[in-house]
């Protein structure tokens, strides 16, 4: 992977085809990943994390438990039917995390606030280990914008409630923007993974909605406060839809964001759960939800099977 524009050819560059960190990391003896429960004067990286080329990240620690035992078996990794992985965060008690091989598992939580803080603390996991061009993804779930729901959507770009293309943070309650560009290669080469003759959905590369709310901030009527009409909210999502928005959900900002920061690959690939079109409640039985939500972890696990065996 060639080095962002701007970035220092310098003695971490050497190392590491992260860049735009925090200069002081390496300073930092120890580095204590508080929300994630390691710290670098206990954990060797290097050894332990060192070979990781494949970040996933998803909202809740089940389904993240169970994509790392479904991954162990797509990669061929499972040693006998007994093996059974461990949280390595569970000491933090806000992130799950499970390693397999060359793939690190993480639950994210909901929204950006709390995915920001997971990202942080893995990119400096990267930057400790010095793991080479990590490929990061998030696999979730999201509301779809006139798609039929089951379909997988793989984000093109992230944008926010005012269809602009990055993500807000106040700093020193000044106001920042990081672009929300994502890897378009990537999400191609996932898109790839797709197979439209045996796969019973679709999947569509679009731009995706990133809402800080699941109630007021996506446009919903049952919320438990609503202050607009059913008409405000169609005008707006069909304003979505003409954007070539395909769903909204509650990370896609700050994932965007803080990969392209620092250089790293991402991709945002969700299953859309509904068509926000036709409601806003999810009456989707849970086996059906449960079956849809393992496409985004098929496709991915697709993805990461070839670039390990076929590159
Ligand atoms: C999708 O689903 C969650 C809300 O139900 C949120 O984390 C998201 O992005
Ligand atoms: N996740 C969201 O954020 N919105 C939806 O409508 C569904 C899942």
């Amino acid at each position: 992977r060639q080095m962002k524009e701007g970035c220092k050819k310098d003695e971490e560059a050497k190392e590491s085809t992260l860049c735009g960190l925090n200069p002081c990391l390496k300073c930092l003896q120890p580095d204590i990943l508080y929300h994630l429960g390691l710290s670098t004067d206990t954990t060797d990286f290097p050894k332990v994390f060192g070979d990781v080329r494949f970040v996933c990240m998803g909202g809740t620690p089940g389904r993240m438990e169970n994509f790392a035992y479904y991954v162990m078996q797509e990669i061929g990794l499972k040693i006998n039917a007994a093996t059974k992985l461990r949280n390595i965060s569970e000491a933090g008690q806000r992130f799950s995390l499970f390693k397999v091989g060359p793939v690190l598992c993480a639950s994210h939580g909901m929204g950006c606030p709390s995915i920001s803080i997971l990202l942080h603390e893995l990119i400096k996991m990267m930057y400790h280990a010095k793991c080479k061009d990590p490929v990061f993804i998030r696999i979730g779930t999201s509301g779809g914008i006139g798609v039929e729901p089951g379909t997988v959507i793989i984000t093109s770009e992230a944008i926010d409630g005012r269809l602009n293309p990055a993500h807000e943070i106040l700093v020193h309650g000044v106001s920042v923007q990081h672009a929300s560009q994502l890897d378009e290669s990537l999400a191609d080469e996932i898109k790839m993974c797709h197979d439209p003759c045996k796969d019973t959905y679709e999947a569509v590369i679009g731009r995706t909605l990133c809402a800080h709310d699941f109630y007021e901030g996506q446009s919903r009527l049952d919320g438990a406060f609503c202050e607009y009409t059913p008409e405000m909210k169609k005008t707006y999502l069909e304003q979505l839809q003409s954007q070539e928005v395909k769903n909204i959900e509650m990370e896609s900002l700050a994932f965007a964001a803080l990969t392209s920061r620092a250089n790293i690959r991402g991709a945002v690939v969700c299953v859309a759960i509904l068509n926000r079109l036709n409601g806003d409640q999810i009456k989707t039985p849970h086996e059906v939800l449960s079956k849809w939500e393992k496409r985004p972890q098929e496709l991915v696990a697709r993805y990461i099977r070839k670039s390990l065996y076929y590159n």
